[in-house]
């Protein structure tokens, strides 16, 4: 198949809390939408590149210049028929994984409407529903505890909070004293070093069942050093990249479980690449969050449908994140998960009324006549 357009356009929506993690607090979400068009099929992807430089050396900016200027380019006129084809054109540009995933994303969209079948299947999917976790931002002790009570009543299947030095000990210790023994999980985006060892083994302390990234952001080494320290444990997001990383962490046993974002690693088939070797080796998986808008929470639930994704996912109901969404809402389920989209594709549809209402900025591509 050909790709004939290709829209790029920057959305931006208001969160309904301010999200705070060790790198920022952000009020509000821009993400680069991805439409393109195969002779009458329409695909959709959401690239995860923040506005920011701060949790991934891309932004929303590097994203719509390396499309723009070196992958719709490689695009024109060519014959693609699956998204192994999309990866050996864009193979010889280094990094940039969340803007190839963005598009990879789409052409992955019109690849399960051409056959029929919805993203989860096409991918291998073999649940009906996802569990369902949440991320609490960083607030005052008031602010959180409370937000905890209002995601537990939900139905949410575990908590995960965000730390950073200076707040960790004291929240952790709180939600314990105020909630037992509930699913808790904490995640440093890399705010700590191996000089917070103490700190470290206090949280250890606490049951968590896992501490996501607490050291540098590229770093395999010294998280190998920390979970020999640990009870708890570690879980990388930041630090793995690739299949390759995956396969070195566990190696050297830098972590004991991985979250996967399919932005963070260049798509779904390197996000499939590394569930499947993690499958294969009985390593814990869960789908992670980039607070997306509903083509990219599509996307992350049909991931999170393969089996080896037997922990809770930070995919959470829309009505956490957002007021008004660019596609129909998810909506958690009385038992703490969200039903897998069955409709073809993505399964879900874009409103382009209320997307227009949020876009910033579009520009069109004309790749195959
Ligand atoms: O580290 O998992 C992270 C959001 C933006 C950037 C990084 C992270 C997050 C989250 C949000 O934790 C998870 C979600 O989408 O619900
Ligand atoms: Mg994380």
């Amino acid at each position: 198949m050909k790709i004939h357009r290709l829209e790029l356009r920057i959305v931006e929506i208001p969160y309904i809390h301010p999200f705070e993690t060790s790198f920022a607090r952000e009020e509000k979400n821009q993400e680069l939408i991805i439409r393109l068009t195969s002779g009458d099929w329409e695909g959709w992807g959401e690239c995860v590149a923040m506005e920011s430089p701060y949790y991934s050396y891309e932004t929303v900016s590097t994203a719509w210049h390396i499309l723009q200027d070196f992958i719709i380019p490689l695009l024109k006129s060519t014959e693609l028929d699956t998204p192994e084809d999309l990866h050996s054109l864009f193979h010889r540009i280094r990094g940039h994984p969340m803007a190839k995933a963005g598009i990879e994303e789409a052409f992955w969209d019109v690849c399960a409407k051409k056959a029929g079948v919805s993203l989860s299947h096409l991918l291998g999917g073999t649940r009906k529903t996802i569990e369902s976790g949440v991320s609490i931002g960083i607030d005052s002790q008031d602010v959180v505890l409370q937000a905890i009570e209002t995601r537990l009543d939900q139905g949410y299947k575990r908590i995960k909070i965000k730390i950073k030095p200076g707040w960790d000990l004291t929240i952790v210790k709180a939600i314990r004293e105020t909630f037992g023994d509930i699913p808790l999980m904490v995640d440093a985006n890399a705010a700590y070093t191996l000089d917070d060892i103490d700190i470290l083994k206090e949280l250890d302390t606490y049951n968590l069942m896992m501490i996501e990234q607490p050291l540098h952001h590229d770093d395999l080494f010294d998280h190998a050093r920390l979970q020999k320290e640990l009870k708890t444990p570690l879980c990388l997001d930041e630090s793995i990249e690739s299949l390759r990383d995956a396969q070195h962490a566990l190696e050297q046993k830098s972590c004991q479980i991985i979250n996967i974002k399919h932005g963070r690693v260049g798509g779904l088939l390197e996000a499939k690449a590394i569930h499947d070797f993690c499958y294969h080796h009985s390593i814990p998986v869960w789908a992670g969050g980039m607070l997306e808008f509903g083509i990219g929470r599509a996307t992350n639930i049909a991931l999170a449908s393969l089996p080896g994704f037997v922990l809770p996912n930070d995919i959470s109901a829309t009505s956490r994140y957002y007021t008004e969404d660019i596609t129909e809402s998810f909506t958690l389920n009385a038992d703490g998960t969200i039903t897998v989209p069955r409709r073809e594709g993505i399964g879900v549809t874009v409103d382009k009324t209320v997307m227009e209402k949020y876009t910033l900025k579009k520009k069109e591509f004309t790749l195959a006549s």
